[in-house]
């Protein structure tokens, strides 16, 4: 039977967070996100204060995230840029704080520098928003300690990226761009397996642009790393129901369930207890579907 245009093909595969497997093969991930910024859109300066800051990552690991994010940059639309300096002196006490977690944590930077120290001090993978091109030597220094990197999509930079963004065909921009930055990162050393890719939901897109690539997940996944996706608490989602950010948890759970069905492998969210059941659900779901069509999975 020919696979339907919408399925998944290339599900992803397993990480390898120095040493701890995360296993995308088989299933979806959630991100916990640990923001140490005083601007970030949702949460900015509620974790701030060091020690906050590893109590809510603790909190997040104990509801059962299976990887946290910490970040020291806030890049939402029109922020602006934090120096490394700065940026270190917020992550690193928290990732330090974090040891103790049971997950692996990444380090959300664009920088070559914090990258370095963030995984001297404990993290066990490096997400950048810029997908490499920022510093070019984030790559070398992520080949060198062989972790994974995920590699996001996003047009232009944080303070000016919501300046009338246009695109031609944006999924075909945004697959070609990942295609492109992932065959960098091999180059750099990267192993292909130690790649993640993210369309970057917001960064440099009107709506019309995050709806098409959140309805064509499904085809990023033929890139053939696993795919990450940020929707939690998201614009698009404040726009489409009318609400401030602190309540857009429904909203979230929407977009969420509708990444996974299209084989999204990761999910970066704040809120993580609701929104690992409804991964679990939706892959239940999922799983129920093939059977009913196919018989019962083995295995
Ligand atoms: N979104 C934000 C920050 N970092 N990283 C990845 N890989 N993907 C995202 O969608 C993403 C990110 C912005 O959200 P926040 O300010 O709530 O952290």
């Amino acid at each position: 039977m020919p696979a339907r245009a919408d399925e998944p093909v290339v599900k992803g595969h397993d990480l390898d967070a120095r040493g701890t497997v995360l296993e995308t093969g088989t299933r979806c991930l959630v991100m916990g996100v640990v923001n140490v910024t005083p601007d970030s859109f949702s949460d900015g300066g509620l974790h701030l204060d060091r020690d906050a800051a590893v109590r809510h990552g603790l909190a997040l690991a104990a509801e059962g995230a299976d990887l946290l994010d910490v970040g020291g940059e806030s890049t939402r639309p029109g922020a602006t840029y934090v120096d490394a300096a700065t940026e270190l002196a917020r992550v690193v006490p928290v990732i330090e704080g974090l040891r103790g977690a049971g997950v692996p944590v990444s380090v959300d930077t664009r920088k070559a520098e914090v990258a370095r120290a963030a995984l001297a001090a404990g993290a066990a993978i490096v997400n950048d928003v810029s997908a490499g091109r920022d510093d070019p030597a984030l790559m070398e220094v992520v080949a060198e300690a062989g972790v994974p990197l995920v590699l996001m999509h996003m047009r232009g930079v944080p303070a000016t990226m919501q300046d009338d963004p246009r695109y031609g065909d944006v999924v075909a921009e945004v697959e070609a761009f990942l295609a492109a930055r992932c065959a960098a990162a091999e180059a750099a050393g990267i192993a292909h397996d130690q790649l993640v890719v993210d369309p970057g939901i917001g960064f440099g897109k009107r709506d019309e642009h995050n709806y098409a690539l959140l309805a064509n997940v499904a085809r990023l996944t033929r890139l053939g790393h696993p795919v990450l996706v940020g929707v939690s608490r998201k614009g698009f989602i404040g726009r489409a129901l009318g609400l401030d950010v602190d309540q857009r948890l429904e909203g979230t759970e929407a977009a969420v369930t509708w990444v996974v069905e299209r084989g999204a492998r990761i999910v970066r969210v704040h809120d993580v207890a609701p929104i690992r059941r409804i991964v679990r659900m939706t892959e239940a779901l999922m799983r129920g579907a093939q059977a009913a069509e196919h018989g019962p999975v083995r295995g």
